[in-house]
């Protein structure tokens, strides 16, 4: 598989690197990360990333201005999205040849050459592996600093259980490289005023079933009181994973037309409950949308079902 992602990308002289929307640190970490390998490595290639931007994540990687044209005869690599749907920058589809690079499971599977390692931490330790399949590739500072981003958020710095041997293998080489950790701890893990005030709600107000779900609702006027953002307000999904007892939580986030569901567990599989509501994800994380407090209802049943049964 490596190889034939190694001969791409020496066959195309343009290369896109597209990751999933509503970017997180390993999106633009694996995607930037795998630009800097081309880059540094193939100074001849055209490399682009694109996708949205994300206000609170500009400071690890910015996005290029990719022209249409770009696309004609190029390769686009997508990083980190499990399925076509959720690709940011729908022109992914209008290259000549497409990569899809990711650890979630493969239910969608796309493109010409797909390398998908559900046992991968994250996207980033998959590219930082690529640096390691041929000799004599170069990893700058600024690569090790993405990809290190990329691996510390996909497992909530190193204490989901997703972080294997290989995770920190990894890091520790990342590490290696002069770029300043502390100052991308600080960035990675800064939280505004008005988050950390609704983060005071959440743990005065939300609510446990049976001493091992806990769910928290959060609708619109509520996140919008405190002056935050839905997609804001999904960054604090853990705030009461350590509570005692708790095996299964979820979060459900009121947008202006739909409900997100955010999903997480500590033995309960979670992701076949999204599954059954047309979410997806990981087994121990995962989410989808629903379109009513109903439907939500719908989804805590399953969840305190899976978790009830359950003797973890
Ligand atoms: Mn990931």
């Amino acid at each position: 598989m490596k190889d034939q992602i190694f001969a791409a990308i020496e066959r195309y002289e343009t290369i896109i690197i597209h990751r999933h929307v509503r970017p997180d640190p390993d999106a633009l970490g694996s995607q930037g990360g795998l630009a800097c390998l081309i880059k540094d490595n193939y100074p001849n290639k055209r490399v682009y990333v694109t996708g949205e931007e994300t206000e609170s994540l500009m400071f690890l990687n910015r996005m290029d201005d990719v022209p249409d044209s770009a696309y004609e005869g190029a390769l686009v690599i997508v990083c980190d999205t499990a399925n076509r749907e959720r690709v940011s920058d729908g022109r992914y589809m209008n290259g000549d040849f497409l990569i899809k690079i990711d650890h979630h499971p493969n239910e969608d599977p796309y493109g010409d050459v797909m390398w998908v390692k559900p046992e991968a931490s994250s996207v980033s330790e998959m590219i930082a592996e690529l640096y390691d399949y041929k000799p004599d590739l170069v990893m700058s500072p600024e690569a090790a600093r993405l990809l290190y981003a990329g691996i510390v958020g996909d497992t909530g710095r190193f204490l989901f259980n997703n972080t294997t041997p290989t995770t920190f293998k990894t890091a520790a080489k990342l590490v290696e490289k002069p770029f300043d950790r502390q100052a991308l701890h600080d960035k990675l893990y800064e939280v505004t005023l008005p988050l950390i005030r609704l983060n005071g709600y959440i743990l005065a107000h939300f609510e446990m079933v049976a001493g091992v779900v806990g769910h928290m609702r959060l609708p619109l006027d509520l996140t919008s009181s405190y002056g935050v953002s839905p997609e804001e307000a999904s960054q604090l999904i853990n705030s009461f994973s350590n509570v005692a007892g708790i095996k299964a939580w979820v979060f459900f986030i009121e947008e202006s037309d739909q409900i997100r569901v955010r999903l997480r567990s500590k033995g309960p599989v979670v992701n076949a409950i999204a599954a059954k509501f047309g979410g997806g994800g990981h087994p121990m994380a995962a989410g989808a949308t629903v379109y009513s407090w109903e439907e939500a209802d719908r989804v805590l049943a399953e969840l305190v079902q899976a978790a009830t049964g359950e003797n973890a």
